[in-house]
């Protein structure tokens, strides 16, 4: 049986998906001991565990532990399920998991913040329950990404615990929903839509197994028979006068399709939207009009959830980001849950979609920046195959800050490291646009290096801190610093739109000053501003993402007051601090 395809799992007249997440049993395994003595037998001692959640913001023993523990829960399949293929769904688990079921191995995953599927149509009992046990470890090491060393070649800031080379924490665990899910034998593997302003869609449909036969689809009162060939076809239906998806109007249509023998095999439904979008020249354009990013670089971060997936909160930021009159977000710094990209879909957010290639560096053996590449080309294989159907991606991010220059974080020169990095991305994003021909991709950078770095990514993306990370406290210095910077960028590489994709200053919630100063809602507030006005009178910048949405969990360290980064806007329960207010009089006021 293929199972390629990422498709979520909608239920159907032929489907069922059940969540089997709730409280399961949870132990530690920090010697590594669980397989050698048999814990997918059963779990001696545990304790009990919130499913989905992250462990760290649970239990204070594991507050800082990323190494090995394991999860086990008891299920109970249906008889009348039967003869159907059964699979087990995990939305993400961070980062490394085995899975057994009934003792029996049945699979794995190498990667957290996407999903995986586990065949267990063999191993499934029918006359009783079945113990799944799923062990889990987020070890933070060099070949993974993102890739953790503590080498000395690159740190976040300063000393700070855990270790990371990026700026949140990295929370682990089983971070999104487990989904027992049943389809018939032949059925709907995987589908690829796109669309034309005219109101074409067309369907690519591959089928679980190599079936021929025929599928119906459907979408806005129009239907077309596709030709399924050894188990993939494809196929186009005209939807007259097609309602647009935009920010404005999110309008999603249901596409079916069902296959067909002649009696109905299986029906695959899902929304759809009809939209394009490209790059021009320096313009990025939305249905063929140009459209300008107002939102914000975010984190899956929440408290006691920690990483976990929490449905209300998706939906309180994404009421708040319309309060402020937002219409874009980038899911920094890694892919997030299906839940809140079908969300993004339904409230028209343009989204930048961002693998978790943050902080790369180029100073490590060929063989460790090899593995790495192996290992963010997988993971765009995936995020384009669970994402590339979401009208609300609008562009690729295959990373985030990697190296670019030829020293490192502490100022060390390491040789060779520009080349590496920049024919490590020419491979990511060369693949990248094989995988997705209809958008734009970038990288996100906080520096350029050589010209080549500008060269790759079809849009250019800069974080710029010009008034925080240095000229400290000097706002008017770091206007000038700005408009210097965006002066750079264009006379480097002229004819590609801009994004400012983060900006900011941490605010301690509550904190005052007169004048403005760091630290101070004031501060952040004006800093904001001025890098919004800035960019305003550069008609090729076409975004300004603030950093960041809300206040976020981090490492500890004396930059990070209450293991948090104060850049929010909102606090990390998402309060509104003075910037909210400024970006709402700015965003409702003048659209930029
Ligand atoms: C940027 C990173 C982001 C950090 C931010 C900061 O992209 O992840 O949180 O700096 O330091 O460089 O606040």
């Amino acid at each position: 049986r293929a199972s390629g395809g990422l498709l979520y799992p909608h239920e159907s007249v032929t489907r069922t998906t059940r969540e089997i997440g709730g409280v399961w049993r949870f132990r530690t395994d920090p010697s590594d001991i669980g397989e050698r003595e048999g814990w997918e037998n059963g779990l001696a001692q545990f304790r009990l565990i919130p499913v989905p959640a992250s462990w760290n913001e649970i239990f204070d023993d594991v507050r800082n532990y990323t190494g090995t523990a394991w999860y086990e829960t008891y299920l109970n399949v249906a008889r009348s399920l039967k003869g159907q293929r059964i699979v087990l769904r995990f939305g993400s688990v961070q980062y490394a998991a085995k899975v057994w079921l009934n003792g029996k191995a049945v699979g794995g995953h190498v990667g957290g913040h996407l999903p995986f599927v586990i065949d267990i149509t063999d191993a499934v009992l029918f006359d009783g329950p079945n113990r799944l046990t799923v062990q889990v470890e987020n070890k933070l090491l060099l070949e993974r990404s993102p890739a953790v060393p503590d080498t000395g070649r690159f740190a976040m800031t300063v000393t700070h615990y855990p270790q990371t080379t990026y700026d949140f924490f990295p929370f682990t665990g089983i971070h999104r929903p487990v989904l027992l899910c049943t389809m018939p034998e032949v059925c709907v593997d995987d589908i690829t839509v796109v669309t034309t302003l005219s109101g074409r869609v067309t369907i690519d449909v591959a089928t679980s197994t190599t079936w021929t036969g025929k599928a119906k689809v459907s979408a806005g009162g129009s239907t077309a028979t596709i030709a399924i060939r050894d188990g993939r076809g494809s196929g186009s239906l005209s939807i007259a006068n097609p309602r647009l998806w935009s920010p404005e109007d999110p309008h999603l249509y249901t596409l079916s399709v069902r296959l067909e023998d002649p009696a109905l095999l299986d029906e695959y439904r899902m929304k759809i939207g009809v939209r394009t979008v490209a790059v021009d020249g320096d313009r990025l354009l939305l249905n063929g009009k140009p459209v300008f990013l107002r939102g914000f670089g975010k984190h899956e971060d929440f408290p006691v959830h920690g990483r976990g997936l929490d449905v209300a909160s998706i939906v309180r930021d994404f009421e708040l980001m319309k309060w402020l009159g937002a219409n874009s977000f980038r899911t920094s710094h890694y892919p997030y849950s299906d839940e809140a990209m079908m969300l993004a879909d339904e409230l028209g957010f343009l989204v930048i979609d961002e693998s978790s290639g943050v902080s790369l560096v180029f100073a490590d053996p060929p063989a460790t920046i090899e593995a790495r590449r192996l290992r963010l080309e997988d993971e765009m294989r995936a995020l384009v195959s669970r994402d590339k159907n979401h009208p609300c991606v609008i562009l690729w991010s295959v990373a985030n800050e990697p190296q670019t220059k030829p020293f490192n974080t502490h100022n060390v020169e390491t040789p060779g490291a520009v080349e590496a990095g920049v024919r490590f991305f020419k491979s990511v994003i060369g693949l990248t646009r094989t995988l997705d021909p209809t958008r734009p991709v970038t990288l996100v950078g906080h520096d350029y290096g050589p010209d080549e770095w500008l060269e790759l990514g079809d849009v250019i993306c800069a974080n710029k801190y010009g008034g925080w990370y240095y000229l400290v406290g000097q706002l008017d210095k770091a206007r000038g610093a700005l408009v210097g910077a965006i002066n750079d960028i264009r006379k480097r590489m002229p004819g590609k739109p801009v994004i400012i994709t983060e900006f900011g200053a941490d605010a301690v919630a509550g904190m005052h000053a007169q004048p403005a100063e760091m630290w101070s809602e004031e501060y952040q507030s004006e800093m904001i501003e001025m890098y919004i006005e800035v960019a305003k009178t550069f008609p090729f910048i076409v975004g300004t993402h603030p950093w960041a949405f809300a206040d976020f969990r981090t490492s500890q360290s004396v930059t990070r007051v209450g293991a948090l980064n104060h850049k929010g806007v909102f606090t990390r329960d998402r309060r509104p601090k003075l910037a909210a207010h400024t970006l709402r009089r700015l965003w409702k006021t003048a659209g930029r």
